[in-house]
């Protein structure tokens, strides 16, 4: 435990801080220098944003322990961070072995946090949890300041290290306490240290539906937008919150909450009219996107409960067809909230729930709150037991659907598609296949590949869009059936879809920088996103970067990627671009749309689509792994990914055009 006195430290303890301890300090943080990725993941936006969130967890952490009910979050004008709570503060007394003040050693010794052993439910899982210090040292400077006991301390820092001890530099009311860390992402630590206001807000609103009791705000004085975040209905709302674009018959989600051997569980769920199941799982916070103990709990008490009370009323006959779990899911939007001791995390990115105990916990919990929602509310139970009736016919026509698809494959010769130029090599691994949009652009990069390694598949015209279709009809269409036969592995997302026979390590969408384009790239990812996850999770997924711009300077040819590039470009070689765009004595904008700046031999022309370069082109500036920019997708939050697919696929029409008019920015190239 802390020291209970928490003397502030005085100026002379300082001293004290020269020892061994000190070494083994210096030491550690410039292992977080050195190695930063072991930390936080990786050094891109990813882990630049994770910086912030490790601070906020300890301040979710307080609230857990019940200190703490208000956090807020400013990112300020000069970009650094601030997090301030109304906890408890870090206590600043000496700490018994270190000899320094504790809040020193927390901000300063790696995993220092957890020897205070403060919280059951300290967050633990994953990249969550490694420590405050690993931000301080990833920082160029960070400035702590605690409120406790009346007194106001201090403490700055450069890299981790001190720059003097911790200070009392005021005094406030006895009953004002708390903790305010402000700190700057180091720039030569991190690619980019550009914080993006939309990621942070997105944790910070789950984490205000996950912890009802505290008040979350976040401001950003760059463009003083500010959003103020506390939901008294929790995951409830949460639920409502993930389906506000699609219609539910069921007025209230379902609401179960239970605890038992310190295991906290929360379920809130409803069904929707929509075909997927959406489930989101959390473990102290941290979203188990790889599920775990506790997801097989709730989907083995959900599949029983439902099927023993449809058998008891009558309203699943026997003679009929068999229910299975997918069935009880479709349409199912859930969250699962669950507060585990000493949770232990497996999976390929630690994300995956592994205490067995867990699983027997959800279960009980879930079916005796179940089993008495549904004999209180019979009506409600009635429509959910038919929908999930209906799923099960679906079901049963999409298998035949299949069925044919894999009894065609067997007959056909190779049992690949028609249209697909495959690779010659066949390991995996170093095989990628692009999903082009277009028969032209297809027969461009057919012929501009690598062959030895590069597989070809062009799509005509639009996909379907999944997300208004049923697996039956789904599987009838021949675009996705040939992506499908293509890959490999069988449909995703089910127990038939196997890893292990992909045949392709990197799946790449190309499509045109067009209207059409962006929308046929949704589509694409929207199938992806929907039926075969595993490829996103497992990081394969890929859009290409075609360049927007040609610009021809004499002979020489040169391809920009955006606006700041093309910009760039024309600086370079002395090219007013104001003028030459703007000033007609100057250019002159020809019928295709090139602007040609006159004297100068300077041509700038926008491509229009992949079709317009040639297979040379489209090798150098899209395709070679040596000179290609190549965006990974990922799902980093899930019920973001989920929010904006079915904002922009989905049935509802009011809450697209909003989406579209709060996003104009964004989406301009979409089509709706
Ligand atoms: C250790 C012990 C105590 C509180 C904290 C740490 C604490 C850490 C953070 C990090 C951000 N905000 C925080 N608030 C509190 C308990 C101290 C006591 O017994 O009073």
């Amino acid at each position: 435990m802390a020291d209970k006195k928490n003397k502030p430290v005085k100026k002379a303890d300082s001293k004290a801080g020269y020892g061994a301890e000190s070494i083994q300090v210096l030491k550690g943080l410039e292992h977080v220098r050195k190695r930063p990725a072991m930390y936080i993941g990786d050094v891109s936006s990813r882990g630049l944003h994770h910086l912030a969130y490790e601070v906020v967890d300890n301040s979710i952490d307080e609230a857990l322990a019940g200190f703490c009910d208000k956090i807020s979050l400013t990112i300020n004008k000069d970009g650094s961070i601030t997090v301030e709570d109304n906890g408890r503060g870090i206590p600043t007394g000496m700490h018994p072995t270190e000899k320094r003040s504790a809040l020193e050693v927390v901000m300063t010794v790696l995993n220092a946090g957890g020897k205070f052993d403060r919280n059951t439910y300290k967050v633990s899982g994953g990249l969550h949890g490694v420590g405050v210090s690993v931000v301080n040292a990833l920082s160029k400077w960070l400035k702590v300041e605690v409120k406790r006991e009346g007194k106001v301390f201090f403490q700055e820092y450069k890299a981790g290290v001190p720059v003097a001890a911790v200070k009392e530099i005021g005094k406030v009311d006895n009953k004002i306490t708390g903790t305010k860390t402000t700190f700057m992402p180091d720039d030569t630590v991190f690619n980019t240290t550009n914080i993006k206001y939309e990621v942070l807000e997105e944790r910070l609103r789950e984490l205000a539906y996950l912890n009802k009791e505290v008040t979350i705000i976040i401001k950003d004085e760059r463009t003083k937008k500010e959003n103020h975040f506390h939901f008294e209905g929790g995951i409830k709302e949460f639920v409502k919150y993930i389906d506000s674009s699609r219609k539910s018959f069921m007025k209230e989600p379902i609401f179960i909450k239970g605890e038992r051997d310190n295991t906290q569980v929360e379920v809130a769920f409803q069904y929707n009219e929509s075909y997927n199941d959406n489930i989101f799982t959390y473990v102290n916070d941290i979203n188990t996107h790889e599920g775990g103990t506790h997801l097989v709990g709730f989907k083995t008490s959900l599949t029983r409960t439902l099927n023993n009370y449809g058998s008891k009323a009558n309203i699943i006959k026997n003679d009929k067809i068999q229910l299975t779990g997918d069935d009880f899911r479709e349409g199912l939007t859930c969250v699962i909230s669950t507060k585990v001791p000493e949770p232990q995390f497996e999976g390929q990115t630690k994300t995956k729930l592994g205490n067995s105990e867990v699983k027997s916990i959800v279960e009980t919990i879930v079916g005796d709150q179940l089993q008495q929602y549904l004999e209180e509310n019979p009506s409600v139970a009635k429509k959910i037991i038919e929908k999930c009736l209906r799923a099960a016919e679906a079901r049963e026509a999409a298998r035949k659907a299949r069925e044919l698809i894999r009894r065609k494959n067997a007959l056909e010769f190779s049992g690949l598609p028609g249209k697909l130029a495959d690779c010659s090599i066949s390991d995996p691994d170093h095989c990628e296949i692009y999903l082009v949009e277009g028969d032209s652009a297809g027969g461009s990069a057919k012929q501009g590949r690598d062959r030895r390694f590069q597989a070809i598949l062009p799509l005509k015209g639009k996909i379907l869009n999944v997300e208004k279709a049923r697996m039956n009809k789904i599987l009838e269409n021949d675009e996705i059936k040939s992506i499908i036969t293509a890959l490999g592995a069988g449909l995703g997302n089910t127990e038939e879809f196997d890893e292990n026979k992909l045949r392709y390590g990197k799946v790449i969408l190309m499509c045109d920088a067009d209207v059409d384009g962006s929308h046929i790239r949704t589509l694409l990812l929207t199938f992806f996103y929907r039926h075969m996850k595993e490829i996103i999770e497992t990081g394969r997924l890929y859009i290409a970067q075609p360049p927007l711009y040609k610009i021809k300077v004499n002979r020489e040819e040169h391809y920009a990627y955006d606006e700041n590039e093309k910009d760039q470009i024309l600086k370079r070689f002395k090219i007013n671009t104001k003028s030459a765009i703007n000033e007609p004595s100057e250019s002159e904008v020809t019928e295709n749309g090139e602007v040609v700046v006159k004297g100068k031999g300077v041509t700038i022309s926008r491509f229009k689509g992949l079709g317009e370069m040639n297979p040379e082109q489209l090798w150098s500036t899209t395709m070679n792994p040596e000179t290609r920019t190549i965006l990974q997708v990922s799902i980093d939050s899930a019920v973001a990914a989920d929010k904006v697919f079915e904002t922009l696929m989905g049935e509802e029409v009011e809450p697209r055009r909003n989406f579209i008019e709060k996003n104009a920015k964004y989406v301009k190239n979409l089509d709706i």
